[in-house]
C-alpha cells in the first residue's frame, strides 16, 4: 500500500515523470532537443525551408533529411493511389461519438461513421427518418443525448474470429451501446442502458457474438434514483449487462438482454472467454475500498482512496448460467430491465472473485482461450491466470467470500505467472508468434513478451519480457492485427497514444491524437514504429483491426428504393420519375420524389403554412458513388442519399417562405442546378 502511494505522490507532484513526456528533452520553444539537433544536421533541409524534390530518390532523400530507416518504413507504409490496404483499422472516435475507419498500413482515413452524434455530411440526424429512429433510441425518457465518449469498438464474430458483417460500439458517458451494419457502413441502433448511467465504454462480443458485454463503471443507486453516499455500501450496486444479439434482425433484442447486479466496486473492462474459456467472461474492477470521496483538505480523494487496496478482483461470470437464470423466475426487473439480484448469482455459483494486482485495468483472453492478462495500473508486472486452475478452484471449493458473499477463489491457486515488464501497464493484445504485448502508460512504451504453454514453440523462456518500443507518448490501448480473435494475425500493432507533445505542427494547445504503427512481424528485439498518424478527433480509446478482404460491404444498394433502416425495400420506394407525385388530404401531405443527375423531380412543391408534410425522396441511381445530398436550411434537413436509397422526411411546414432545396454532393457538372423550391405559403395573407 505504501508503495501505491509512494506511485500516488509521484503522479501529482512529477507529471512529467509519470507521463514520460520527457520534459528534460524539451526546451522552452517546445521542440525536442533531438528534432533541433536533427533538423541541424548536415543532409536536413536547407536553410529557408526550401527542399529539392527533384533528382534521383537518394538525392530528394538526403534533401529531406531521411535516414535509411525513415525509408524503409515508408516503403512499408506507402499505398500509392488505388491501390488498397491489407487491413481496416476500426477506432473509437471518442467524445466525437463516431467510429473512424482507417486502411492499414496507408493509416489513411477512410470514414467517419457517425454512430451518437449527428453527421451531417451522412445525413445522420437531420431528419431523415431512419436516422432520427437512431438516435432516438439511444435518448433517456427525458433527455436526448447527442453526444458520446465512445471507448470499445468490438467486431462481431463467428468462431471466434471477425466475421466483418456487423460492429458494436460503447459509450461510456452515457451506458450505450451502437449497432453498426457492415453492409452499409450505417448506425443502425443505439441501446441505452436502463439500469446504469455511466459504464466503461466496453462492448465485447461473445466468440459467435450471441452477447455483446457491457461493463459497469461507477456505482450508483441501481436504475437511477437517490441514496446519500453515507449508505454507498448498502444501496449503491454495480452491474455487468449482456446485450442479446439477434444476428438476423441485426438488432440487440432488449428484452431478451439482462445485467448481473454486483457489489458496488467499479467495474471496468471485460473479455469473453474463447475456445478453453467459451461461456465465460471476465471482468475487473478497481474501488474494492468503497471509497466515496471526501471534500476538503483532509479528506481521502478518490484517487488515492480507491488505490489502497493491494488487490481488487476480477470478476468471473459463468455466462451459460446466467443466461439459463435470466430466464427463470429469480430475476427482478429495474426500470423493466431483467436483472439477476447479487444473493442469486451467488447462490447460482454464476459469479466469482479473483484477486488481482493492483488497480486493475486491461483484461485480456489469450486467444485459444486458456489465459486471461491483466495490467495493473500501480504494478509493474502483467498477471497472468490459467483458466483450467480457476475451474479446478472451483471444483475443490476453494474460497472465501468477500463483505457481500460473493466467493473469493485463492490468487495463488488460480495464478499462472506475473511477467515483470515496466510501469504502469494497461492493455494486453497477441499475434501469431506466441507473443503478447502490453501497454506502458508510465513507460510511454510497448511492452513484447512471450506467452508459455502451448503459445511457445521456439524454444524461446515463457512468461519473460523481449523487448520494449519507447511509443510518443503515453499509450492507452494497442491494437493488433485480427487482435481479438483466436487466431491473431500478427503484422501490425497500433499504439493508440493519449499524448502527443512535440509530434506535430502546433495546432493549438488541444493537440491531436497520435496512432503509431509498430511493425511486429519480426521476431525477437526488432519492433519499430513505422508511420505516426495524428488524430484530429478526440478521444480514440480502443480499435479493433480487420483482414480487409473480410469486409463485404454493399458498393450500391442493391435495388433501387432501398430502405437503410429495414434493410430491405422501402414500401415508399418509387422507381422512376413517372410515379413522381404530391398528395393533400385535409392539411396532411405527403410527396413521392426522386433525384438523380442532375435533377429533383418535383422541383416545385406547394404547401400552406401549418401542413404535415411527409416526403419520400429516392436516388434513382444505381452507379456507384452517385450521391445526391438534398438540404432543406429553412427546417434543419439535410440528407445523403446513397445510390437506391429512399429516406422519408416529416416536419410541420411552419416556417412560410420560398426555401430552395439543394443537393450537396457534387455530383456532376450541373450539381449548381439541382434545386428546387418548398413554396410554403403564409396562413395569412397578408405579405411577410
Ligand atoms: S480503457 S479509459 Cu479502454 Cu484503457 Cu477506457
Ligand atoms: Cu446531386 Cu449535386
Amino acid at each position: 500500500m505504501k508503495r501505491a502511494l509512494m506511485l500516488l505522490g509521484v503522479c501529482l507532484l512529477v507529471p512529467a515523470v509519470i507521463f514520460g513526456c520527457r520534459r528534460e528533452d524539451v526546451d522552452t520553444s517546445g521542440q525536442p532537443k533531438e528534432a533541433q539537433e536533427e533538423s541541424s544536421d548536415e543532409g536536413a533541409a536547407p536553410a529557408g525551408g526550401a527542399v529539392a524534390l527533384s533528382g534521383s530518390a537518394e538525392e530528394i532523400a538526403a534533401s529531406r533529411g531521411l535516414s535509411p530507416t525513415d525509408i524503409e518504413n515508408a516503403v512499408r507504409t506507402y499505398t500509392p493511389s488505388g491501390k488498397l490496404d491489407d487491413y481496416v483499422m476500426f477506432a473509437s472516435g471518442g467524445h466525437g461519438g463516431q467510429v473512424l475507419v482507417v486502411g492499414m498500413p496507408s493509416m489513411r482515413l477512410l470514414k467517419l461513421i457517425g454512430v451518437f452524434t449527428p453527421e451531417p455530411w451522412q445525413g445522420f440526424g437531420f431528419g431523415a427518418e431512419s436516422t432520427m429512429n437512431v438516435l432516438k433510441g439511444g435518448d433517456t425518457p427525458s433527455k436526448p443525448l447527442r453526444w458520446a465518449d465512445t471507448h470499445h469498438p468490438s467486431l462481431s464474430e463467428t468462431n471466434g474470429e471477425y466475421d466483418g458483417q456487423f460492429l458494436f460500439i460503447g459509450d461510456k458517458a452515457n451506458s450505450r451501446v451502437a449497432v453498426i451494419d457492415l453492409r452499409d457502413f450505417e448506425t443502425k441502433q443505439l441501446v441505452k442502458n436502463p439500469i446504469a448511467d455511466i459504464d466503461h465504454g466496453g462492448t465485447f462480443v461473445t466468440p459467435d457474438t450471441e452477447w455483446v458485454v457491457e461493463g459497469g463503471q461507477y456505482a450508483q443507486p441501481m436504475g437511477g434514483g437517490y441514496a446519500p453516499l453515507e449508505e454507498y455500501n448498502d444501496k449503491y450496486r454495480g452491474h455487468i449487462t449482456f446485450w442479446k444479439f439477434d444476428r438476423a434482425r441485426g438488432r440487440i433484442d432488449i428484452a431478451q438482454s439482462f445485467a448481473i447486479e454486483v457489489p458496488p466496486y467499479w467495474q471496468d473492462l471485460c473479455d469473453a472467454g474463447k475456445l478453453a474459456s467459451d461461456g465465460w467472461i471476465f471482468c475487473n474492477s478497481i474501488n474494492t475500498e468503497l471509497a466515496t470521496g471526501k471534500n476538503g483538505p483532509d479528506g481521502v480523494n478518490f484517487e488515492s482512496g480507491a488505490s489502497q487496496n493491494d488487490m481488487d478482483y476480477m470478476h468471473a461470470v459463468d455466462l451459460d448460467k446466467a443466461a439459463e437464470v435470466a430466464k427463470g423466475a429469480q430475476t427482478t426487473k429495474v426500470n423493466d430491465f431483467t436483472v439477476i439480484p447479487l444473493q442469486v448469482a451467488i447462490d447460482e455459483q454464476i459469479l466469482w472473485f479473483i484477486p488481482e494486482p493492483k488497480s486493475p485495468h486491461g483484461v485480456d483472453v489469450t486467444p485459444k482461450g486458456e489465459y486471461i492478462t491483466i495490467g495493473g495500473k500501480l504494478d509493474q508486472n502483467a498477471t497472468v491466470y490459467n483458466f483450467q486452475k480457476i475451474k479446478d478452484a472451483i471444483t475443490a471449493g476453494e474460497w472465501d467470500t468477500d463483505p457481500y458473499g460473493v466467493p473469493v477463489l485463492p490468487f495463488d491457486k488460480v495464478v499462472e505467472a506475473q511477467v515483470e515488464l515496466g510501469l504502469g501497464p494497461l492493455h494486453t493484445v497477441y499475434d501469431d508468434k506466441g507473443y503478447a504485448y502490453t501497454s506502458l502508460f508510465l513507460d510511454s512504451a510497448v511492452a513484447r513478451w512471450t506467452l508459455g504453454g502451448d503459445y511457445r514453440q521456439d524454444g524461446a523462456e515463457p512468461w519473460k519480457l523481449v523487448t520494449k518500443t519507447p511509443v510518443q507518448y503515453n499509450v492507452g490501448h494497442l491494437a493488433a492485427a485480427e487482435g481479438d480473435t483466436a487466431s491473431p494475425d500478427g503484422n501490425y500493432l497500433v499504439s493508440l497514444n493519449k499524448w502527443a507533445i512535440d509530434r506535430f505542427q502546433n495546432v493549438g494547445p488541444l493537440l491531436p491524437q497520435n496512432f503509431q504503427l509498430i511493425n511486429i512481424a519480426s521476431p525477437g528485439e526488432n519492433m519499430p514504429v513505422v508511420y505516426d498518424m495524428p488524430v484530429g478527433v478526440g478521444e480514440p480509446h480502443y480499435a479493433q483491426i480487420i483482414k480487409a478482404d473480410k469486409l463485404k460491404a454493399f458498393e450500391v444498394y442493391p435495388e433501387v428504393g432501398w430502405d437503410p433502416e429495414t434493410m430491405a425495400k422501402s414500401a415508399n420506394a418509387i422507381t422512376s420519375e413517372d410515379q413522381v407525385r404530391v398528395e393533400r388530404d385535409g392539411n396532411n401531405v405527403e410527396v413521392w420524389a426522386t433525384a438523380i443527375r442532375s435533377h429533383f423531380t418535383p422541383e416545385r412543391i406547394e404547401l400552406k403554412q401549418g401542413d404535415n408534410v411527409t416526403m419520400h425522396i429516392t436516388n434513382l441511381e444505381t452507379q456507384r458513388d452517385a450521391t445526391h445530398g438534398f438540404a432543406l436550411s429553412a427546417y434543419n434537413i439535410n440528407l445523403s442519399l446513397e445510390p437506391g436509397e429512399t429516406e422519408t422526411i416529416k416536419f410541420v411546414a411552419d416556417v412560410p417562405g420560398a426555401h430552395p432545396y439543394y443537393c450537396t454532393e457534387f455530383c456532376s457538372a450541373l450539381h449548381l442546378e439541382m434545386v428546387g423550391y418548398m413554396l410554403v405559403e403564409p396562413s395569412q395573407t397578408a405579405a411577410r
